[in-house]
């Protein structure tokens, strides 16, 4: 039997954007853990058929169809996604002019009133084009609802922005005049 990859990316992701500490590890100021000690921490439970070595860490930036983590010298880090106390500090970089969000019918009434929230995480998380909103939007609705930011409207009414990856962009929040 071969590693469960998803499994894996899952509790990579799990450990390195919400509990580090159930593994041991300290995430620095930009997120970075050393990956001889994220391995270490995986491969402790004995969970996996053998032992996770990097470059099934490699394997798993490679192939999938998001880039959620980073691979730096000896570091890795999480590239969105956080909801860890500490501040992850990300790098301010000027949007394309439009910007999409998906999200659920529920939700929509309060986000129209309030405009978008980080909620349990620490960024509010845009994606560059429809296609990926709308795969967004599907975890938690069949038929998701996409929202169009207009990015200049956003940084004149004090929205920061920062680089999550080539596909999604951070804020820290989004007032509801900058949404269609
Ligand atoms: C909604 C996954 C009520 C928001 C994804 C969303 C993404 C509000 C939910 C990344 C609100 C938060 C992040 C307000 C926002 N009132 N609801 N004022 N403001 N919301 O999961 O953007 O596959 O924290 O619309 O693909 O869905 O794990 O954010 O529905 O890239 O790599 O509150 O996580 O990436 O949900 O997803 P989330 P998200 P991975």
């Amino acid at each position: 039997m071969s590693i469960n990859y998803t499994e894996l990316s899952k509790e990579i992701s799990y450990a390195l954007r919400h509990a580090p500490w159930e593994y041991e590890l300290e995430l620095d100021a930009e997120g970075f853990v050393p990956i001889k000690q994220l391995l270490s921490a995986l491969n402790e439970s004995g969970q996996y058929e053998r032992n996770i070595v990097q470059a099934d860490l490699e394997h798993i930036i490679e192939t999938s169809e998001k880039k959620r983590h980073e691979i730096v010298g000896d570091k890795i880090r999480a590239l969105y996604g956080h909801s860890v106390p500490q501040m992850i500090q990300k790098i301010p970089g000027i949007p394309p002019a439009i910007l999409y969000h998906g999200t659920t019918h529920k939700a929509i009434a309060t986000i129209m009133s309030e405009g978008l929230k980080p909620m349990q995480r620490q960024y509010v998380h845009l994606s560059v084009d429809t296609d990926m909103a709308t795969q967004v939007g599907k975890r938690r609705d069949s038929e998701p609802i996409i929202l169009q930011i207009d990015t200049a409207k956003a940084i004149i009414s004090g929205t920061k922005f920062y680089i999550g990856n080539d596909k999604v962009w951070l804020c820290d929040f989004v007032k509801a005049e900058a949404i269609k």
